[in-house]
Protein backbone atom coordinates (compact mmCIF):
# COMPACT_ATOMS: atom_id res chain seq x y z
CA UNK A 1 0.00 0.00 0.00
CA UNK A 2 1.10 3.39 -0.59
CA UNK A 3 0.51 5.10 3.32
CA UNK A 4 -1.12 8.90 2.76
CA UNK A 5 -3.31 9.62 5.98
CA UNK A 6 -2.29 10.18 9.98
CA UNK A 7 -4.93 6.94 10.15
CA UNK A 8 -2.26 4.54 8.07
CA UNK A 9 0.83 5.54 9.80
CA UNK A 10 -1.30 5.46 12.92
CA UNK A 11 -2.36 1.94 12.39
CA UNK A 12 0.65 0.57 10.56
CA UNK A 13 2.74 1.43 13.27
CA UNK A 14 -0.26 0.07 16.15
CA UNK A 15 0.48 -3.37 13.99
CA UNK A 16 4.09 -2.47 13.82
CA UNK A 17 4.82 -2.59 17.46
CA UNK A 18 3.08 -5.58 18.00
CA UNK A 19 4.79 -7.76 15.85
CA UNK A 20 7.86 -6.59 17.20
CA UNK A 21 7.15 -7.30 20.56
CA UNK A 22 6.08 -10.77 19.84
CA UNK A 23 8.99 -11.36 17.98
CA UNK A 24 11.29 -10.78 20.88
CA UNK A 25 9.42 -12.08 23.22
CA UNK A 26 9.48 -15.02 20.82
CA UNK A 27 13.18 -14.72 20.72
CA UNK A 28 13.23 -14.24 24.44
CA UNK A 29 11.91 -17.82 25.18
CA UNK A 30 13.74 -19.57 22.54
CA UNK A 31 16.11 -22.13 24.94
CA UNK A 32 17.14 -25.26 24.92
CA UNK A 33 14.42 -27.64 25.34
CA UNK A 34 11.31 -25.61 24.35
CA UNK A 35 9.37 -26.75 21.52
CA UNK A 36 8.45 -25.29 18.25
CA UNK A 37 4.83 -25.52 19.29
CA UNK A 38 5.26 -24.05 22.87
CA UNK A 39 6.83 -20.51 21.37
CA UNK A 40 4.04 -20.50 19.00
CA UNK A 41 1.82 -20.83 21.48
CA UNK A 42 3.08 -17.53 23.18
CA UNK A 43 2.59 -16.16 19.91
CA UNK A 44 -1.29 -17.19 20.07
CA UNK A 45 -1.83 -15.43 23.15
CA UNK A 46 -0.03 -12.79 22.51
CA UNK A 47 -1.49 -11.78 19.61
CA UNK A 48 -5.36 -12.18 21.21
CA UNK A 49 -3.63 -9.93 23.88
CA UNK A 50 -3.14 -7.39 21.41
CA UNK A 51 -6.35 -7.45 19.88
CA UNK A 52 -4.84 -8.51 16.62
CA UNK A 53 -4.60 -11.85 14.20
CA UNK A 54 -1.75 -13.38 12.99
CA UNK A 55 -1.25 -12.81 9.36
CA UNK A 56 -0.26 -16.78 8.13
CA UNK A 57 -3.07 -18.22 10.02
CA UNK A 58 -5.71 -15.56 9.38
CA UNK A 59 -4.63 -14.97 5.31
CA UNK A 60 -3.03 -18.24 4.28
CA UNK A 61 -4.74 -20.90 7.04
CA UNK A 62 -1.20 -21.47 8.44
CA UNK A 63 -0.65 -23.96 11.03
CA UNK A 64 0.34 -21.99 13.34
CA UNK A 65 0.73 -18.29 14.74
CA UNK A 66 4.07 -17.52 13.33
CA UNK A 67 6.94 -19.65 11.21
CA UNK A 68 9.50 -21.24 13.34
CA UNK A 69 12.40 -22.69 11.22
CA UNK A 70 15.42 -24.59 12.33
CA UNK A 71 18.74 -25.04 10.98
CA UNK A 72 17.87 -26.76 7.33
CA UNK A 73 14.61 -25.51 7.72
CA UNK A 74 14.96 -21.70 5.84
CA UNK A 75 11.66 -20.23 6.26
CA UNK A 76 7.71 -21.25 6.52
CA UNK A 77 8.95 -23.79 9.49
CA UNK A 78 5.82 -25.49 10.66
CA UNK A 79 5.82 -25.09 14.85
CA UNK A 80 5.48 -28.44 15.93
CA UNK A 81 6.81 -30.76 18.63
CA UNK A 82 10.61 -29.98 17.55
CA UNK A 83 12.90 -29.72 20.54
CA UNK A 84 15.08 -26.42 20.87
CA UNK A 85 18.56 -27.58 21.20
CA UNK A 86 21.89 -25.33 22.40
CA UNK A 87 23.52 -24.46 19.09
CA UNK A 88 20.46 -24.02 16.93
CA UNK A 89 20.08 -21.87 14.11
CA UNK A 90 16.35 -20.82 14.35
CA UNK A 91 14.28 -17.84 12.20
CA UNK A 92 11.39 -16.69 14.36
CA UNK A 93 8.99 -14.94 11.62
CA UNK A 94 6.01 -13.15 12.80
CA UNK A 95 3.60 -11.15 10.58
CA UNK A 96 -0.41 -9.79 11.44
CA UNK A 97 -2.97 -7.65 10.98
CA UNK A 98 -5.00 -4.78 13.65
CA UNK A 99 -7.62 -2.55 12.09
CA UNK A 100 -7.22 -3.87 8.68
CA UNK A 101 -3.39 -2.83 8.70
CA UNK A 102 -0.52 -5.42 8.34
CA UNK A 103 3.40 -5.78 9.44
CA UNK A 104 6.09 -8.82 9.76
CA UNK A 105 9.20 -9.01 11.31
CA UNK A 106 11.30 -11.72 11.38
CA UNK A 107 14.89 -12.54 12.62
CA UNK A 108 17.70 -15.55 12.87
CA UNK A 109 19.39 -16.45 16.29
CA UNK A 110 21.45 -18.67 17.52
CA UNK A 111 20.52 -20.44 20.40
CA UNK A 112 23.08 -20.28 23.68
CA UNK A 113 27.02 -21.27 21.98
CA UNK A 114 26.51 -22.29 18.45
CA UNK A 115 29.12 -22.40 15.87
CA UNK A 116 30.66 -19.14 14.44
CA UNK A 117 29.53 -19.60 10.94
CA UNK A 118 25.96 -19.57 12.10
CA UNK A 119 26.82 -16.28 13.83
CA UNK A 120 28.25 -15.05 11.17
CA UNK A 121 25.00 -15.41 9.00
CA UNK A 122 22.68 -14.36 11.26
CA UNK A 123 25.20 -10.86 11.88
CA UNK A 124 25.56 -10.24 8.29
CA UNK A 125 21.67 -11.02 7.47
CA UNK A 126 21.54 -7.70 9.39
CA UNK A 127 24.28 -5.54 8.08
CA UNK A 128 22.63 -6.66 4.77
CA UNK A 129 19.53 -5.25 5.59
CA UNK A 130 21.54 -2.21 7.20
CA UNK A 131 22.90 -1.18 3.78
CA UNK A 132 19.72 -1.95 1.97
CA UNK A 133 17.88 0.61 3.80
CA UNK A 134 20.43 3.64 2.77
CA UNK A 135 18.94 2.58 -0.55
CA UNK A 136 15.10 2.70 0.53
CA UNK A 137 14.55 6.28 -1.09
CA UNK A 138 11.70 7.32 -2.96
CA UNK A 139 12.45 7.21 -7.09
CA UNK A 140 14.98 4.50 -6.49
CA UNK A 141 15.09 1.55 -8.26
CA UNK A 142 13.83 -1.29 -5.94
CA UNK A 143 15.81 -3.60 -7.13
CA UNK A 144 18.86 -1.55 -5.51
CA UNK A 145 18.28 -2.89 -2.19
CA UNK A 146 18.96 -6.33 -2.97
CA UNK A 147 21.67 -5.54 -4.95
CA UNK A 148 23.53 -4.09 -1.99
CA UNK A 149 22.30 -7.33 0.28
CA UNK A 150 24.10 -9.29 -2.17
CA UNK A 151 26.98 -7.59 -2.15
CA UNK A 152 27.16 -7.57 1.70
CA UNK A 153 26.47 -11.61 1.36
CA UNK A 154 29.48 -11.51 -1.18
CA UNK A 155 31.90 -9.71 0.54
CA UNK A 156 31.60 -11.90 3.49
CA UNK A 157 32.03 -14.87 1.21
CA UNK A 158 28.47 -15.97 1.43
CA UNK A 159 25.23 -15.34 -0.99
CA UNK A 160 21.49 -14.85 -0.82
CA UNK A 161 18.64 -17.22 -1.65
CA UNK A 162 17.15 -15.64 -4.66
CA UNK A 163 14.02 -17.39 -4.74
CA UNK A 164 12.89 -16.18 -1.41
CA UNK A 165 12.05 -12.21 -1.68
CA UNK A 166 10.47 -9.10 0.83
CA UNK A 167 7.43 -7.75 -0.68
CA UNK A 168 4.97 -5.19 -0.68
CA UNK A 169 2.69 -5.10 2.79
CA UNK A 170 0.01 -3.06 4.44
CA UNK A 171 -3.43 -3.39 3.76
CA UNK A 172 -2.43 -7.42 3.18
CA UNK A 173 0.50 -9.64 3.97
CA UNK A 174 1.77 -9.60 0.50
CA UNK A 175 0.96 -7.23 -2.30
CA UNK A 176 2.52 -5.06 -4.85
CA UNK A 177 5.59 -4.70 -5.31
CA UNK A 178 5.22 -8.69 -5.32
CA UNK A 179 9.13 -8.80 -5.04
CA UNK A 180 11.70 -7.02 -3.40
CA UNK A 181 14.67 -8.94 -4.69
CA UNK A 182 17.83 -9.77 -2.62
CA UNK A 183 19.95 -9.21 -5.39
CA UNK A 184 20.20 -7.17 -8.47
CA UNK A 185 17.47 -8.33 -10.57
CA UNK A 186 18.00 -6.43 -13.91
CA UNK A 187 14.79 -7.27 -15.33
CA UNK A 188 12.56 -5.31 -12.38
CA UNK A 189 12.16 -1.45 -13.37
CA UNK A 190 9.81 -0.81 -10.64
CA UNK A 191 10.45 2.59 -8.51
CA UNK A 192 9.71 2.82 -4.49
CA UNK A 193 7.31 5.43 -4.34
CA UNK A 194 6.81 8.29 -1.11
CA UNK A 195 4.42 6.14 1.52
CA UNK A 196 4.97 3.01 0.10
CA UNK A 197 4.98 0.09 2.71
CA UNK A 198 7.11 -2.88 2.12
CA UNK A 199 8.89 -6.18 4.11
CA UNK A 200 12.54 -5.91 3.09
CA UNK A 201 13.55 -9.36 4.31
CA UNK A 202 16.90 -10.69 3.02
CA UNK A 203 17.88 -14.44 3.21
CA UNK A 204 21.88 -15.10 3.23
CA UNK A 205 23.09 -18.55 2.56
CA UNK A 206 26.56 -20.11 3.02
CA UNK A 207 25.78 -21.84 -0.23
CA UNK A 208 23.02 -22.63 -2.29
CA UNK A 209 20.88 -19.98 -3.95
CA UNK A 210 17.89 -21.66 -4.05
CA UNK A 211 15.37 -23.32 -1.64
CA UNK A 212 12.91 -25.99 -2.18
CA UNK A 213 9.95 -27.16 -0.79
CA UNK A 214 9.43 -29.82 1.91
CA UNK A 215 7.78 -33.02 0.27
CA UNK A 216 5.61 -33.63 3.62
CA UNK A 217 3.85 -30.28 4.07
CA UNK A 218 3.04 -27.30 1.72
CA UNK A 219 4.55 -25.09 3.34
CA UNK A 220 8.99 -25.21 4.72
CA UNK A 221 11.27 -23.93 2.87
CA UNK A 222 14.48 -26.09 3.08
CA UNK A 223 18.10 -25.91 1.63
CA UNK A 224 20.33 -29.51 1.37
CA UNK A 225 23.40 -28.08 2.34
CA UNK A 226 23.72 -24.17 3.31
CA UNK A 227 22.89 -22.63 6.54
CA UNK A 228 20.32 -19.23 5.90
CA UNK A 229 19.91 -16.57 8.16
CA UNK A 230 16.99 -13.78 7.92
CA UNK A 231 16.69 -10.54 9.03
CA UNK A 232 13.31 -8.87 8.60
CA UNK A 233 11.42 -5.78 9.27
CA UNK A 234 8.37 -3.58 7.73
CA UNK A 235 9.25 -0.14 6.33
CA UNK A 236 7.72 2.83 5.03
CA UNK A 237 9.87 5.08 2.08
CA UNK A 238 10.10 8.54 3.40
CA UNK A 239 11.92 10.87 1.32
CA UNK A 240 13.26 11.43 5.18
CA UNK A 241 14.76 8.33 5.06
CA UNK A 242 12.97 4.34 5.79
CA UNK A 243 10.43 4.63 8.85
CA UNK A 244 11.14 1.27 10.28
CA UNK A 245 7.60 0.13 11.94
CA UNK A 246 8.81 -3.56 13.69
CA UNK A 247 11.34 -2.19 15.67
C1 LIG B 1 10.19 -15.43 1.63
C2 LIG B 1 9.81 -16.59 2.60
C3 LIG B 1 8.87 -15.56 2.18
N1 LIG B 1 6.12 -13.51 7.07
C4 LIG B 1 6.39 -14.45 6.04
C5 LIG B 1 7.33 -13.80 5.04
C6 LIG B 1 8.03 -14.92 4.32
N2 LIG B 1 8.49 -14.54 3.05
O1 LIG B 1 6.65 -12.96 4.16
O2 LIG B 1 8.28 -12.99 5.65
C7 LIG B 1 5.14 -14.95 5.39
C8 LIG B 1 4.27 -15.75 6.32
C9 LIG B 1 3.09 -16.36 5.63
C10 LIG B 1 3.14 -17.85 5.61
CO1 LIG C 1 8.00 -12.52 7.55
CO1 LIG D 1 7.77 -11.10 4.72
Amino acid sequence: MIAKTEEDFNGLKEIGSIVASIRDELVQRTKPGITTKELDNIAGELFEKAGAVSAPKGEYNFPGYSCISVNEEVAHGIPGDRVIQEGDLVNIDVSGSKNGYFADTGISIVVGNGEEILTKICAVAKEAFEAGLKKAKPGSKITGMGKVVHQIARQHGLTVIKNLTGHGIGRTIHEEPEYIYNYNETSDNGLLKEGMVIAFEPFISTLEEEVFQQENDEWTFLTEKSFVAQYEHTLIITKNGPIILTK
